[in-house]
């Protein structure tokens, strides 16, 4: 073993190893509705160095990296008996996205992932990328990954070597390890993305939140977070789709919107966490918001505060694609603490804490969305005025 090989192998696995194992601190927001972190949970360079490198001094005497990793982001979420699991969206150099396990003992800090990333069975038309995962533990037993499964589109013209088809892929497993793969769903809509599967039958059947789009990018007369049923998980067909959350003219959600994690049932409502999407001069703003739909029709929005819940903010705003927050993983504790893994900027994840009691509080109290700059004022004069009254 060369002396280079031999520093650079102890220099690559001291920084690893700091980087794993170093502690987050909280940082406490004036809005006080949850708490950020330091610094992100998981991030590229959290990814294990067996994957990147060849170890083996023959084959690889300058210790040069082999296969890199670009980014670690958008990630689906469940506590695992004592440990937080998310189940990460790794993307190479390659720009192939696949899905690995990271875990916490707490949730906040010391993120580590499992030997090997998940190796996700095919179905007959096989998948070009795949990307992020939300994990359920439903009522049937199984844990399910619903996923994006991205393809080139079959109907692009020659030359075109942009355009994609984006569906939903389904798979579920009772261990983590192992995965079956179901068929993807089918709906109505040319494009799926953001696709969750609720986590209790409704009606007796499986029910899931969709997003019906045009067009990759596009929503163009689709768009809107809607809800259906279907029968059979092992024939998943959702023949109508109904939006219970549509996007809407001059909000956070004007170009579109997708439902985040599945939602948690409170005893006020299942409450819901989203992404908004709308336009800049800069680009696309994504940005996360809350929502609560009714415990007995729950397709039925019962609150929905205004405006934003999570910006990306800082150093977050800047990575891959830039002025991103977006979210597919929460964990709610038997007491009542949330951990909400966002990503930012398609590029690292992280943390915020809080709890469903002030969850809860902030979707019932935070005036809804008035959709005029008079409305806005409204609200804040009555708002004075109870302030002034007391
Ligand atoms: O790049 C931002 C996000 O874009 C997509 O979200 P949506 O389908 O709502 O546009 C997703 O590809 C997501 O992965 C990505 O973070």
């Amino acid at each position: 073993m060369s002396n280079e090989f031999h520093e650079r192998l102890a220099v690559l696995r001291s920084q690893h190893a700091a980087l794993i194992s170093k502690t987050n601190h909280v940082v406490p927001q004036t809005h006080g509705l949850f708490d950020r972190y330091e610094n992100p949970v998981v991030t590229a360079d959290h990814v294990p160095l067996e994957w990147r490198f060849d170890f083996n001094p023959e084959t690889n005497p300058h210790l040069l990296e082999r296969i890199g990793v670009n980014a670690a982001f958008n990630a689906g979420a469940i506590k695992w008996g004592y440990k937080y699991l998310v189940v990460v969206r790794v993307e190479g150099y390659d720009r192939k996205s696949f899905f690995a396990i990271a875990e916490s003992p707490n949730g906040v800090d010391h993120f580590k992932f499992w030997e090997r990333p998940i190796t996700m069975p095919e179905t007959d038309n096989p998948d070009i990328n795949v990307y992020d995962m939300r994990l359920v533990a439903h009522e049937d037993g199984w844990i399910y990954g619903v996923f994006c499964s991205e393809r080139k589109d079959p109907a692009a013209p020659v030359g075109d070597t942009s355009s994609a088809t984006a569906d939903a892929g389904i798979a579920r497993t009772r261990d983590l390890v192992s995965w079956e793969r179901l068929p993807d769903l089918k709906t109505q809509s040319s494009q799926q993305r953001n696709v969750v599967l609720h986590p209790d039958f409704v009606d007796g059947k499986y029910a899931f939140y969709t997003r019906p789009q045009d067009g990759f990018i596009e929503t163009g007369s689709g768009g809107g977070i809607a809800f259906g049923l279907t029968d059979d998980i092992l024939n998943p067909e959702v023949a109508n789709e109904q939006i219970i959350d549509p996007k809407e003219y001059h909000t956070i959600y004007e170009v579109k919107n997708g439902q985040g994690p599945a939602p948690i049932k409170t005893d006020e409502g299942w409450l819901h966490l989203a992404h908004g999407v709308r336009n800049t001069a800069a680009g696309l703003r994504y940005v996360l918001y809350l929502f609560v739909t009714d415990l007995q029709d729950i397709t039925k929005v019962i609150y929905k505060p205004a405006g934003y819940f999570i910006a990306p903010m800082g150093d977050e705003r800047v990575g891959d694609v830039s002025n991103v927050a977006f979210s597919n993983g929460w964990i709610c504790d038997e007491d009542g603490k949330v951990f909400i893994y966002y990503a930012s900027a398609d590029t690292r994840l992280h943390v915020a804490t809080t709890t469903l009691d002030k969850l809860l509080d902030y979707a019932k109290n935070t005036p809804a969305d008035g959709l005029r700059s008079a409305k806005s004022v409204e609200a804040i004069n009555a708002l004075i005025d109870r302030n002034l009254s007391l």
